[in-house]
């Protein structure tokens, strides 16, 4: 196929273009590079980070939220339509989330109106914001009226969210050690809207207040006042105030925030590309012969 062919396929929202793009992106395929470098962006798709511990129900929380978007219309008067990309780091701490989340939105792969896409990461830190970062571009340059990013928060992948979300959803449950877990982690630094699901349990107005109460701890950033709120994410339980303060939140992106997340991006773009054909394997290979010599010096060898 044409790269034209697939350009104008994606642009279209053609499910089958799309597929075989972000194929395209994902596995470096020749040509990738002038497929992203015809990619072009003439919606301003809001793009909307869920992030947060493995099993605190982002992909319940997301699956209803498609529910919700999907029964409304968008700005042209025609069905809402939502891209969703679901990140898997092949970690054993996370394993099986991949099914998990299939599971979780199955309702909605066969809906026209929803486009899902999983990412094995492969372990790689590094590459994965560079690769999420093409693929929602695919998804960018489509005609979505809203895309979804499904991360864990935890580790690095928490942080990396925030160059590639225009809005970031931390999302968390009532239960011992998680609100200590998250204050550890960063994660309290990177949302613009906090989330306390499963607030069928015991515990979650306490859980809520504890978080309000850390943020009003921290210096405020500009007018956006973060909101927490509570849902019971697999009864559909206050999804639409959910889905009110992400549309809020995107109308309060300054012209100087989207420059900002433009800057980062391009950052973690130009870091993958020089890191590409680095690594410590073919470092070991290449020290090999010179390493022990007396006029070794690791600063040329790394200039070299
Ligand atoms: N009780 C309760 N269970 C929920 C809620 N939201 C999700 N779950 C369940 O929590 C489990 C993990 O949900 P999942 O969406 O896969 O979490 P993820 O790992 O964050 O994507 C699943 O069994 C869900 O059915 C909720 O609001 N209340
Ligand atoms: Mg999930």
């Amino acid at each position: 196929m044409e790269i034209s062919e697939l350009l104008e396929g994606v642009k279209k929202g053609d499910r089958r273009s799309l597929a075989r793009a972000i194929s395209w992106v994902e596995n470096e395929m020749p040509d990738y590079e002038a497929l992203l470098h015809g990619l072009q962006f003439s919606r301003n798709t809001p793009v909307i980070g869920i992030t947060g511990p493995p099993g605190a129900g982002k992909s319940t929380l997301i699956n209803a939220l498609i529910k919700l978007i999907c029964s409304q219309t968008n700005v042209d008067g025609h069905p809402n339509t939502v891209g969703v990309i679901a990140i898997d780091p092949s970690s054993p701490f996370t394993h099986g989330s991949l099914l998990g989340d299939r599971l979780r939105m199955q309702e909605h792969f066969t809906n026209p109106q929803v486009f899902i896409r999983s990412l094995a990461t492969r372990g790689a830190l590094g590459g994965l914001s560079a690769k999420t970062l093409e693929v929602c571009d695919v998804l960018r340059a489509s005609n979505f009226d809203f895309i979804f990013i499904e991360t864990v928060g935890v580790g690095q992948s928490e942080v990396e969210i925030i160059g590639l979300a225009d809005t970031v959803v931390v999302t968390l449950v009532p239960e011992a050690g998680d609100e200590i877990q998250a204050l550890k982690s960063g994660i309290m630094e990177i949302g613009d809207i906090f989330v306390v699901n499963k607030m069928d349990r015991a515990g979650a107005d306490l859980f809520a207040a504890g978080i309000i109460k850390t943020l009003h701890e921290r210096p405020a950033h500009g007018e956006w006042v973060i909101p927490v709120l509570k849902t019971n994410a697999s009864a559909y339980e206050g999804i639409e105030e959910l889905l009110q303060s992400i549309q809020a939140h995107s109308k309060t992106a300054t012209a100087n925030h989207r420059l900002s997340l433009m800057a980062e991006r391009a950052y973690r773009l130009i870091q993958h590309g020089r890191m590409k054909n680095v690594n410590v394997k073919d470092l070991k290979d290449q020290l090999k012969s010179v390493f022990e010599k007396e006029d070794f010096n690791l600063y040329r060898f790394v200039k070299k």
